[in-house]
């Protein structure tokens, strides 16, 4: 821990450490939400120029693992841009993907819904267009919407042939790409891509292949997307989704010329990473040039957790597995307006958090939202007042839940702990009754409140 830490959060973070349940108000309702919303309004650049609305950007990596930064102590890899922009802003120590694999967490993302409530259960599988998206919401509030990247959601051709196991065209005959789920605007491919990669389409039309790495194509045509958002005075939510590290792993020579000595596949693996890096470093510099860096939430984290050669940082696991290693990812938000002091937090978050916490601040009610939604509005840890998860947050893998609950963890019916020093769950079911027990029971009604949801895809997928 280092920031924002004085005594009376160290005093918590010694009852957290004693399992003590505190009582905290969690999420501001009423009044203070109002307050809360007349602050935002009041915020530099928003107030002046767009009405109170600020621009959000959420980024995501493919497969980059806890570990494969150097703010969080790889031995080898070198992350400049990444590491500043975790100095800069909120560092989530304990940031979540939804699920250990691509498409469902890229659902969870755009939802707020845990991906098994529409039967999005592994990669390739698509989203619903029913689901209420992040860029429908945004757009009702005047935002410009663009998604660039990665989309694997579904209604993309892609060079394995389709678009991997999607819902069939007689569930709904619209494609499910990002047009057709609230964005304007979508550079995007139906799933991984590398260097020279023709399938991109863009807004619909195949676009021919561009020069650089993935992370410089992606990053090229998002930010003259973002200029014209900024030199239009518009509001505006990009999603950049970059197509790496996931393998085939191949970094332009000057990317990974810095990491030969480890050998070829790590310097691939590395230059990759150090594309996305250099990219990050790219659109900061450029949010500033434009003048909307105070006023912009810029969201970083990746989609599961690595394959070889990545790394979990001695997380167990990693991509597939329900377990930390499988779902503990980078995660950082750097927005100087509303978070003016850097801090880390130990508070879990989830990639589920984006949609609640984007309608929060946003005052968004969906009318046809379809509810429950599983996220939290993380407004109030951005502002330094929640020290504790109001709800659990279910990360999932086919039927299996793993639930996470500050600092419990239930899985299988058993009731753990994760020992950040030994890197390892530690079984504390026969200590704490009271806890298992009031944790099953609300995994019993998640469960139920999953089944009915389901009820509405009951169509098999290809
Ligand atoms: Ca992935």
């Amino acid at each position: 821990m280092s920031g924002r830490v004085d005594r009376r959060e160290f005093l918590k973070t010694m009852a957290l450490a004693a399992g003590a349940a505190l009582a905290l108000p969690y999420v501001a309702r009423g009044k203070e939400a109002k307050k809360r919303r007349a602050a935002i309004k009041g915020t530099g650049r928003a107030a002046a120029e767009d009405g109170g609305k600020p621009d959000i950007i959420l980024c995501m990596t493919d497969d980059q693992g806890w570990g494969d930064t150097s703010y969080n102590g790889h031995p080898e890899l070198k992350t400049p841009n990444l590491d500043a922009m975790a100095a800069a802003g909120i560092r989530f120590d304990r940031f979540y993907s939804a699920h250990p694999l691509c498409s469902p967490t890229r659902a969870s993302c755009l939802t707020g819904r845990s991906p098994v409530r529409y039967r999005c259960m592994s990669w390739g599988h698509d989203l619903p267009l029913r689901e209420v998206t992040i860029a429908e919401a945004v757009r009702t509030a005047g935002y410009a919407t663009g998604h660039f990247g990665k989309w694997h959601l579904g209604g993309i051709p892609h060079a394995d042939g389709g678009t991997g196991r999607g819902l069939p065209e007689t569930f709904d005959p619209k494609p499910r790409h990002p047009g057709n789920q609230g964005f304007d605007e979508w550079f995007s491919a139906g799933n991984w891509y590398d260097i020279g990669h023709e399938y991109i389409y863009h807004n619909g039309q195949q676009a021919p292949p561009r020069p650089g790495d993935t992370a410089d194509v992606v990053m090229d045509v998002a930010l003259e997307w973002i200029g014209r958002q900024a030199a239009g005075k518009k509001p505006f939510l990009a999603v950049i989704w970059f197509p790496s590290p996931h393998g085939p792993h191949k970094a332009t020579p000057e990317d990974a010329a810095p990491y030969a000595k480890y050998g070829k596949k790590k310097a691939n693996y590395y230059g990759e990473i150090a594309a996305v890096d250099r990219n990050m470093g790219r659109l900061r510099k450029a949010l500033r040039d434009l003048k909307i860096a105070g006023d912009t939430m810029l969201w970083f984290c990746s989609d599961n957790g690595p394959s070889p050669p990545g790394s979990t940082g001695g997380l167990p696991g990693g991509k597939k597995w329900l377990t930390e290693g499988g779902t503990r990812v980078p995660g950082i938000l750097e927005w100087p307006a509303r978070a003016p002091k850097p801090f880390v937090t130990s508070v879990p978050a989830c990639t589920v958090d984006f949609y609640p916490t984007v309608l929060d601040l946003l005052d968004i009610k969906m009318p046809d939202q379809i509810e429950p939604i599983d996220g939290i509005s993380l407004l109030p840890l951005i502002e330094g007042k929640m020290d504790r998860r109001p709800k659990p947050v279910p990360l999932v893998s086919g039927q299996q839940v793993r639930l996470i609950d500050n600092e419990y963890i239930l899985q299988k019916g058993r009731l753990f702990r994760f020992a950040e020093g030994g890197r390892k769950d530690v079984d504390i079911t026969d200590q704490e009754p009271e806890v298992l027990k009031r944790l099953t029971a609300w995994l019993d009604r998640w469960r139920a409140s999953v089944k009915k949801d389901q009820a509405f895809y009951t169509v098999k997928r290809r």
